[in-house]
């Protein structure tokens, strides 16, 4: 993981994303009417108390949804790939700390990217804490590759009430960074949702949210552009690229 900004004295940017910029990939959101929490309750599913209850309710919920992820038809859209490009082509560091558990963006080509709510393409033992790549069903008649324990395997995700990836990076890219954006997070998990407010804190660097609709935190952000995801982040990100951190408050309606 590179330091915030420390390789280099051009501007740097952190990007939050979330379900939003996976939507019109064909994968559900969350909050969304249609979204994974009008089926299923965070507490039967993801929460480490309902692994213990009920482990295989949890590992059904969650092969069903990398079963999702890893179909043929499930492929990274121009939001992604305006990202990966994004990545490439601007001077300063871009990282992008996705809350999300698929693996769209590394398809799309980002490399700098902290999954801080985990992976759903990884397996972890509950017994050594190996970590594993695993695409297939997690059953609790699967064996650790590393230490053999059988029905030790969950889902390398982040539950509720557990600590998020990677915090202390997040902490020093939010630190250092010229521009912070916001796609396709509705801004009701934290402490992701809180990142806006850390930057705000600082003053003086430009906060953007790029949404379909207003998030719960949309007061919070400089700047704004609704609307699809693989309409408005490619816009953005041209903009950006060809005049620099100015064009992001002029392309984004100003609060
Ligand atoms: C923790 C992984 C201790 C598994 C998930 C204050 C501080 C700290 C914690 C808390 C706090 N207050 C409350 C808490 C506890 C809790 C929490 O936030 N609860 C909420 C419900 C109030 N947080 C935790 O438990 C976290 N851990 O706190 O540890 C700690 C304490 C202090 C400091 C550090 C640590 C752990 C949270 C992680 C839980 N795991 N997922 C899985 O995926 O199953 S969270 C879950 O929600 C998803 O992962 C998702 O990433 C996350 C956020 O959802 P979104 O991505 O925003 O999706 P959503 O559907 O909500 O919104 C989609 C948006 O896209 C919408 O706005 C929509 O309009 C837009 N959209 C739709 N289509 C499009 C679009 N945008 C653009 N284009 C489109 N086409």
């Amino acid at each position: 993981m590179a330091d915030a900004g420390a390789t280099n004295d051009q501007p740097s940017i952190v990007i939050l994303t979330g379900a939003g910029i996976s939507k019109e990939s064909g994968l559900a959101t969350f909050r969304d009417a249609d979204g994974i929490w009008a089926r299923y309750r965070i507490e039967d599913v993801a929460t480490p108390e309902a692994y213990a209850r009920d482990p295989e309710r949890v590992l059904g919920f969650y092969n069903a949804r990398r079963r999702g992820a890893v179909a043929d038809d499930v492929r990274p859209n121009p939001a992604h790939v305006a990202l990966a490009r994004l990545e490439a082509e601007w001077p300063g560091e871009v990282l992008i700390v996705t809350q999300n558990i698929d693996d769209l963006h590394e398809r799309a080509g980002s490399k700098n990217l902290i999954h801080m709510h985990g992976e759903l393409l990884k397996a972890r033992c509950t017994a050594c804490a190996g970590v594993h790549p695993w695409r297939a069903d997690i059953t609790l008649d699967h064996a650790c590759p590393a230490c053999g324990s059988l029905g030790t395997l969950r889902p390398h995700v982040v539950w509720f009430g557990e600590m998020p990836l990677g915090l202390d990076e997040i902490e020093d890219a939010l630190t250092g960074c010229a521009l912070f954006l916001s796609i396709g997070t509705s801004g009701n998990v934290y402490p992701a949702a809180g990142f806006v407010q850390h930057v705000r804190m600082r003053g003086g660097v430009p906060t953007v949210e790029l949404n379909l609709e207003p998030s719960e935190g949309a007061t919070l952000f400089e700047h704004a552009r609704y609307g699809p995801a693989s309409e408005i982040v490619p816009a953005f990100v041209d903009d950006l690229l060809s005049g620099g951190l100015a064009a992001a408050g002029a392309r984004a309606s100003l609060r």
